[in-house]
């Protein structure tokens, strides 16, 4: 097996000290998301790629790349049928073993809806799970045309039901809003549009993990927060100029593609601040608790990057919230900002009624 997987053109991984991430991209999909990946130059975490179909593999970049049910498909894919994509896992169950080896926090990556990332996926998060690797499964889900009139919802819906039955926490991410939001756009176009949101999601979380700070989020920080029951809301917001922090928050928790979250009552927080940040800024962390309440345990990390220039970057992993949220794709700007006036209007209503000059207040119209 380890010649078949030597013989694949493999790009070169940074050596990273640290927890070790990896983002296993599975089938067709998963395999386009590892790829966009290596190409963003995302650092932190093993970039691998696991399909059934070997032209898919050998067409994109990748840290590592296993083919798995060679014997079953002959290379060329699951035709759709998860219990393929299943059993091709199954006969390759040791390579994924030993690829997750040491792993410290893992990151299934898939379209759902075909055979390979529907069947195999769930075996990899099976096979995590033995192996007690914290375990974030982050899917799409097909175009809603793509779904009618086809088992292609079954399929979604089986196995999504399989992977939050055995990872820590599933987000999804639909790729039907890409559509209606650019509608004139190519296929492939559309389709990286949903990828690009995936990515900046675990990206995001490779970099609380990852990057050394000022003060840093550390590994155990994540590993309660995500190990927590119930919705776990992942958030990443910029923002230059005036009240940059405040408005990085409320574009991280108003983030368009998720639309609004309510985060009372959540259990845990994590905000790491990026950028060439002030002491004074990082008070919006008491900001962030008035909307939580206080039984919520939050911590931040600060990592100074300076090449952020005026630029401010807030991530927040927030989990323990009861409330069921749904990741779109909203790819319209005008949307994108109506609702970031709607959250701030709410928590000035909300949360600022006491408060002399509520920061939200400030925003101009
Ligand atoms: N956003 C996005 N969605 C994709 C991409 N590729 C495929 N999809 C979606 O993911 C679903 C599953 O497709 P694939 O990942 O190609 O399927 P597979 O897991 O390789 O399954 P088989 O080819 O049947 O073995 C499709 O129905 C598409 O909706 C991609 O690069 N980006
Ligand atoms: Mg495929």
């Amino acid at each position: 097996m380890q010649d078949e997987i030597l013989k694949f053109d493999l790009v070169e991984k940074e050596e990273v000290c640290g927890p070790v991430i990896k983002v296993m991209g599975v089938g067709g999909c998963g395999c386009n998301i590892i790829h966009d990946m290596v190409e963003a130059g995302i650092a932190g975490a093993e970039l691998v790629s696991v399909n059934t179909d070997l032209k898919s593999l050998n067409s994109r970049m990748a840290h590592e790349k296993i083919q798995i049910g060679k014997k079953l498909t002959k290379g060329l894919g699951s035709g759709s049928k998860p219990e393929v994509g299943e059993k091709a896992a199954e006969e390759d169950r040791e390579a994924l073993e030993q690829q997750l080896e040491g792993t410290d926090l893992l990151f299934i990556a898939a379209g759902l809806g075909g055979g390979t990332g529907s069947g195999a996926g769930p075996v990899i998060a099976d096979i995590a799970r033995s192996m007690n690797i914290l375990t974030v499964a982050v899917v799409i889900t097909p175009f809603k045309r793509e779904m009618e009139k086809s088992q292609k919802k079954i399929i979604v819906d089986e196995a999504l039901k399989k992977l939050t039955e055995k990872v820590n926490n599933v987000i999804v991410i639909s790729n039907d809003k890409v559509i209606e939001n650019c509608e004139n756009m190519r296929c492939s176009e559309a389709y990286r549009e949903a990828n690009k949101v995936l990515i900046s999601f675990v990206n995001g979380l490779i970099g609380m993990v990852a990057k050394i700070g000022v003060q840093n989020i550390d590994f155990e920080d994540i590993n309660t927060t995500l190990r927590e029951r119930g919705k776990t809301f992942i958030g990443i917001g910029r923002a230059g100029g005036t009240d940059r922090a405040q408005k990085a928050l409320a574009s991280a928790l108003n983030n368009p593609f998720i639309g609004e979250v309510k985060l009372a009552g959540a259990k845990h927080v994590l905000i790491n601040f990026i950028g060439d940040i002030i002491t004074k800024e990082l008070s919006i962390v008491d900001e962030l608790r008035k909307l939580t309440g206080d039984k919520a345990s939050i911590k931040y990390g600060v990592v100074e990057d300076l090449s952020l220039g005026d630029e401010i970057e807030i991530v927040i992993l927030v989990s323990g919230i009861t409330e069921a949220i749904e990741i779109e794709v909203v790819n319209n700007a005008i949307d994108r900002f109506q609702k970031m006036e709607l959250l701030a209007k709410q928590l000035v209503e909300r949360d600022y009624e006491n408060v002399d000059i509520p920061t939200f207040e400030r925003y101009p119209n």
